[in-house]
């Protein structure tokens, strides 16, 4: 559900716009409108005209100035656009005025990225957030939907619905959002038992700006087939895949959705999945498109939005990916400076990829924790917890005593030693 039921074909012919406003971060000079018209290719419109103004701050009214509002209605009728997508969040009432004075929709940017969102949504958890996302979108703007619904009826003398047909649809909204919420929980809680019986392996998460290559990693390091394409948002759910080790080890890889500048934090927050998957990893890759100029500011929002998921103590490998695409050898000498510790490598041409792969087994090396383990008669209550924690490697006995030799990530192991200070276990390495 769009957040106005227009036919998707009436808005195929768009006007992008963005206002820089002072002090906004920018670098490079990079092109203020490239991830805008991103964003609506893959939305599926077709951009006839770009507008940029430079302001102190947003016309409350409008966002844009009143000037600037006046040459993008002529635009408009030029160029016979029937959408005018806008760079940030507008405020319901500036959605409304804009719509007023173009006479057409206008879509912000949560509003389009939501509109990304379901076009990609495919798994249920994925739809019934989106959805969730969607109706809280659409709360705070009902009352203007619908009296343009009845402009766009030609309904003549009756200035939007009466208030009882708003409050009945607020109801119904806030009754489906307490449903999808429940839903959610349920899922959750499959998840986090799905969750507890992989405790034991070594999970490993790749997070990064949308478009930067995650999912062609993970496919590349586990052949999962998960879909790859050259559209922003193209992965919406998180995908768990088994991963290699070599010498019968095993680690779970699990890929996410990817973060945007300007994304608002509910609806990164809608994506539960990802956080739980973020907070708990024991290693975070932090996928980078190497080839972008504006790469600086997608670090800079992946790493805030990162921290602001509490994740800032993991264990982060950057990998600079899409190497293949830089021309410019000094471009790429200067960014092995900058970041010494960088993985570089081309998930197309599978360049770098054992480099990687040795790191990522280096990590699992330090934080794996073998220990033997020696419980009397009264402390074997605990061994569920740790079959279920850790790899059970062999199991004796000696008189009443059961003696287990057991492997685990290091957290895991320290986390039961920590929990069961009586029992008494010896590190093998
Ligand atoms: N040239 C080049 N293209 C790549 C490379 N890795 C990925 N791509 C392309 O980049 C695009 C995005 O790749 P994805 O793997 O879908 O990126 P993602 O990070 O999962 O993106 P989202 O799921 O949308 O957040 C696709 O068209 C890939 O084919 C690479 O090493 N070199
Ligand atoms: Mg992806």
């Amino acid at each position: 559900m769009a957040r106005i039921e227009f036919d998707k074909k009436d808005y195929q012919k768009a006007i992008i716009g963005a206002v820089i406003l002072d002090g906004a971060r920018s670098f490079n000079g990079a092109d203020p409108l490239e991830e805008l018209r991103a964003l609506a290719n893959t939305a599926g419109a077709e951009i006839v005209g770009e507008v940029v103004q430079n302001r102190q701050r947003p016309d409350s009214a409008y966002y844009f100035g009143a000037g600037k509002v006046d040459e993008i209605r002529g635009m408009v009728s030029e160029l016979n656009a029937d959408l005018f997508i806008f760079d940030d969040d507008l405020a319901p009432a500036q959605v409304r005025n804009l719509e007023e004075s173009l006479q057409i929709p206008v879509v912000d940017r949560s509003g389009l990225i939501l509109d990304i969102f379901a076009l990609h949504a495919r798994t249920v958890e994925a739809r019934t957030q989106v959805k969730l996302a969607q109706l809280k979108y659409l709360l705070p703007r009902l009352a203007g939907r619908w009296s343009h619904l009845e402009r766009q009826e030609g309904a003549i003398g009756t200035r939007g619905p009466g208030e009882t047909q708003l409050e009945t649809d607020r109801r119904l909204i806030q009754k489906q959002i307490i449903d999808l919420e429940r839903k959610l929980e349920d899922i959750d809680r499959e998840r986090e038992n799905q969750r507890k019986k992989r405790d034991s392996l070594f999970k490993i998460t790749l997070v990064g700006y949308t478009n930067a290559g995650k999912s062609t990693i993970l496919n590349l390091l586990t052949e999962a087939g998960v879909l790859v394409e050259n559209k922003l948002f193209a992965t919406l759910d998180s995908t768990t895949r088994r991963l290699d080790l070599g010498h019968g080890e095993t680690a779970l890889l699990t890929d996410t959705v990817g973060f945007i500048s300007k994304l608002p934090a509910h609806l990164i927050a809608s994506f539960r999945s990802t956080l739980l998957d973020v907070n708990n990893a024991d290693l975070l890759l932090h996928v980078i498109d190497a080839s972008d100029p504006d790469l600086e500011m997608q670090i800079l929002t992946v790493n805030e939005e990162l921290n602001r998921m509490e994740s800032s103590g993991k264990n982060r490998v950057m990998i600079f990916n899409k190497i293949d695409l830089i021309d410019d050898p000094e471009q790429y000498q200067s960014l092995r400076v900058r970041y010494p510790d960088a993985y570089f490598v081309s998930a197309r041409e599978t360049t770098g990829i054992s480099e990687l792969m040795s790191k990522i087994i280096n990590e699992f090396g330090k934080s794996r924790m073998e220990v033997i383990i020696r419980l009397g008669e009264n402390e074997q209550g605990i061994y569920p917890e740790l079959a279920r924690n850790c790899r059970i490697l062999e199991t004796g006995s000696k008189g009443s005593d059961v003696i287990i030799r057991l492997a685990g990530s290091r957290s895991a192991v320290e986390k039961i030693i920590n929990n069961n200070p009586q029992i008494r276990y010896t590190t093998v390495a």
